[in-house]
């Protein structure tokens, strides 16, 4: 018989592993397994009861806010208020950090990033969203709150980060950067198990990922590469959740582009808690992360909660291949350069 292994069980087992885990880090992913639930039950449901369409406000990016995005914020605020491992939050639905107290005198080592609700506009349309979410240690003191600077840190500093997507099936999938692993909801037993144990992303595949209706909009080299894709007959699949596209990629190999346009001139997608959660999970797979400016998103500097960045991630024959492509095409051709 297979032994099935549940998500507590691997966060258990995998703490005996660090030298130095004290169980903070444990009980802190335990919370967002259980807050993971109770928004997937929330999500099967959206049909049934009235909690799909707008909630009638603006979230910091201008974006209309969705019931559930609303929803979802507020049960991993509450699920990650009660053991008191996190000190603070910084949600794409909150334009400010969010302290948490500690618990019986103890103040949290963590701090969290999430977007509670990735891809919210196919939520009234049954088309599968996500969670994305990162961990980082504390710089301040623990004796007092969490400040802003805990929250700037490079994507380097992640301790841990993942997504779950609400799909077909739901799926956890997380790194403490020892590996990535991935855990199915059984909703018989209501429990994570372990379904894709270390997970490497292909070095190569056929899909590429990207909002081709912005193609003018994008930088002239971007297009070319675009067009290169297309030439090579690589099929594009865009979902406009970040979190069901990367999971494609992960799972079977591609790209997956979010460039500046003339809209978002810096990129749409997030530094702090969309790119660097997925860009740990994708490099920790193998893969690669990188901006338009060809800079590794982990070492970008974050100075604001919701700054913005262009984004290529994906398997990393492709991403050096865009890489190359990029460079070689923004180099003048020799027969262009002026005569001496
Ligand atoms: P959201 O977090 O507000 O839902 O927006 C993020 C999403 C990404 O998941 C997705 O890749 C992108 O925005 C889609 O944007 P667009 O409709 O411009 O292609
Ligand atoms: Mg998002």
């Amino acid at each position: 018989m297979n032994q099935i292994t549940t998500l507590d069980e691997f966060i258990i087992k995998r703490q005996k592993d660090f030298s130095y885990a004290t169980g903070e880090l444990t009980g802190l992913l335990r919370d967002i397994g259980v807050a993971a639930k109770i928004v997937n039950r929330e999500v099967n449901k959206a049909g049934l009861v009235n909690i799909l369409g707008n909630y009638g406000g603006e979230n910091e990016s201008g974006d209309q806010v969705k019931k559930l995005d609303i929803f979802a914020n507020e049960k991993f605020i509450d699920c990650l208020s009660n053991s008191g491992e996190c000190s603070g939050i910084a949600s794409e639905e909150n334009d400010d950090i969010i302290h948490l107290e500690g618990v019986d005198g103890k103040d949290g080592k963590y701090v969290l990033v999430m977007d509670p609700l990735d891809g919210s506009s196919n939520i009234d349309v049954n088309v599968s969203v996500g969670t994305i979410f990162g961990i980082y240690r504390r710089k301040s003191d623990t004796s007092g709150p969490c400040k802003l600077s805990d929250f700037l840190q490079q994507g380097s500093e992640l301790v841990a980060a993942g997504y779950v997507l609400y799909g077909t099936s739901t799926i956890l999938v997380y790194t403490t950067g020892r590996g990535v692993n991935g855990f199915t909801l059984d909703p018989s037993i209501g429990e994570f198990c372990l379904s894709h144990r270390d997970m490497k992303i292909p070095d190569k595949g056929i899909y590429y990922s990207v909002n081709q209706g912005y193609y003018l909009k994008f930088d002239v080299e971007l297009r070319r590469y675009i067009d290169y894709c297309s030439d090579l007959n690589l099929r594009l699949r865009y979902i406009g959740s970040m979190v069901s596209d990367i999971h494609r990629i992960l799972f079977q190999g591609g790209i997956f582009l979010y460039p500046n346009t003339r809209k978002y001139p810096k990129g749409k997608l997030r530094l702090l808690y969309e790119c660097n959660p997925i860009a740990f999970i994708v490099e920790q797979a193998g893969g690669k992360a990188i901006n338009c400016k060809l800079e590794r998103i982990m070492d970008l500097d974050v100075v604001e909660l919701h700054q913005r960045s262009s984004v290529v991630i994906g398997s990393p024959e492709m991403v050096d291949e865009m890489m190359e492509f990029i460079k070689r095409y923004q180099e003048p051709a020799t027969s262009e350069l002026p005569q001496a």
